[in-house]
């Protein structure tokens, strides 16, 4: 067990419906802490550069002009495990597979409106984080 931490996104179908202190307390509950939080409207070319990973995949546009669409909310989680721990917090990907008291099962609409991001290894979170936040921003 270490103490880690990971990028999150709060997507743009739950900044719209107004459901970003309903997933914050979720991740409180689990005891992951927020330690840096700012809503962003994000550009298609940021977006692209930080989904690029999924670039070849047919649904990157519908991906990268859905999470353009309403501002969201990006935010440094910090805790024991926090990578894992986040992503057992959100579920499954898609929304139907996501498990009881997941935020997807709970508020995720589709597939690609799943609600939330979440780093899933320490290489990608170490990436992500920095492409949002600067070290100064992580008030751990
Ligand atoms: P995750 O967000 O669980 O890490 P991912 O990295 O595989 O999932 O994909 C990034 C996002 O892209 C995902 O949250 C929703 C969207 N997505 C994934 N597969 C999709 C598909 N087959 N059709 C449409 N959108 C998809
Ligand atoms: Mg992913």
């Amino acid at each position: 067990m270490a103490i880690e931490r990971t990028l999150s996104i709060i997507k743009p179908d739950a900044t719209k419906r107004n459901l970003t202190g309903k997933i914050n307390a979720k991740f409180e509950e689990a005891g992951l802490r927020i330690i840096a939080q700012k809503r962003i409207q994000m550009t298609k070319a940021q977006a692209s550069v930080f989904y690029g990973v999924h670039k070849e995949r047919p649904f990157f546009d519908e991906l990268t002009t859905f999470m353009i669409s309403e501002p969201v909310v990006v935010q440094v989680l910090e805790g024991e495990d926090a990578i894992s721990k986040n992503r057992e917090v959100m579920g499954a990907t898609n929304p139907s597979d996501a498990a009881e008291g997941t935020i997807r099962r709970e508020f995720a609409l589709s597939l690609g409106e799943n609600s939330v991001h979440g780093s899933d290894a320490p290489e990608t979170a170490a990436f992500e984080i920095g492409y949002f936040f600067s070290g100064l921003e992580l008030v751990g």
